[in-house]
């Protein structure tokens, strides 16, 4: 048992290692060793709030004032954890291989605060707020709410600088994104339940070219893709013993 999973992490690191152009995507289970609730987990109702029901356009319209409530609750308990050992061993992994592209859903920070210093947060981040009259988009660590001035132009009609349910994500990055997958001979997956798009067709696109699929996650569970090699257990455990072979 444990002279499989040995030799399935070293085939791992061994097709990221020979991969021309290797792509990192992570999710919210990434950050769970941290203490951060994911979006599906058990726990994951984000204090009995559906993601699909606050993180949305018409949620905001509705009642600007509840969902500022529950980001600026999240970005408490953000606050107060930190990285783990799967965001410092990505970044050891980007050190080593510098083709590594890395994109994340979560909107934590925590692959920056661990020192990757090129992420794509493709679905923004919670420590932004981006002002609806004159587009400033500014760090604003602390909580904000309604009657927050925006920092450049003074009104106050701020929106978490987040890619919310219905809307598109940042053209940049999605071209970036979609540049590396015309070419991806390899992608590692971590801590995603792949039920979110376009995140979730990622790995899709590079299947389809024959490129390698790795997945990290501690439940198999039903993905829009199949993976080469399923790693199954925690991020903060498999990602160190990758990052030492590489
Ligand atoms: C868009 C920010 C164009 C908000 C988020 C087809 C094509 C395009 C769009 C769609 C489509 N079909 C449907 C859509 C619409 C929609 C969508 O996908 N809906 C879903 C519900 C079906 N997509 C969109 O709206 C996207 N926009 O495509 O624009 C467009 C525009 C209009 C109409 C159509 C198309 C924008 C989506 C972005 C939403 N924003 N986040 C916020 O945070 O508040 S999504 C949010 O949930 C996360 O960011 C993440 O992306 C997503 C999924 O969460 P995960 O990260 O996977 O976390 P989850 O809890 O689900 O799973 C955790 C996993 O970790 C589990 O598998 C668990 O087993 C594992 N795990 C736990 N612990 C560990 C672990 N693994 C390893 N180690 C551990 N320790
Ligand atoms: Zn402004």
């Amino acid at each position: 048992m444990q002279a499989e999973r040995t030799a399935l992490i070293q085939k791992a690191a061994a097709a990221l290692k020979n991969a021309r152009y290797p792509l990192f995507l992570s999710g919210a289970g990434i950050s769970a060793e941290s203490g951060i609730p994911t979006f599906r987990g058990e726990e994951g109702l984000w204090k009995n709030f559906r993601a699909e029901d606050l993180a949305t356009p018409e949620a905001f319209r509705r009642d600007p004032a509840l969902v500022w409530e529950w980001y600026n609750w999240r970005k408490g308990i953000i606050r107060s954890k930190e990285p783990n050992a799967a965001h410092h061993a990505i970044r050891l992994i980007a050190e080593k291989l510098p083709q590594l592209m890395c994109v994340t859903q979560n909107v934590d920070g925590f692959h920056t605060l661990a020192g990757l210093p090129d992420i794509l947060e493709m679905h923004g981040n919670i420590f932004r707020a981006r002002c609806l009259v004159c587009g400033g988009v500014h760090e604003m660590r602390d909580a904000v709410e309604v009657t927050t001035p925006c920092p450049a132009c003074g009104e106050a009609r701020l929106r978490p600088d987040i890619v919310w349910f219905g809307e598109s994500l940042p053209k940049n990055i999605l071209h970036a994104i979609y540049d590396r997958l015309r070419v991806c001979d390899a992608i590692l997956v971590v801590g995603t339940s792949g039920s979110v798009y376009p995140a979730a067709g990622f790995a899709v696109e590079v299947r389809r070219r024959e490129g390698y699929v790795i997945e990290i996650n501690v439940e198999e569970g039903h993905k829009p893709y199949a993976h080469d090699i399923y790693l199954r257990g925690k991020a903060g455990e498999i990602l160190p013993q990758i990052a030492e072979l590489i």
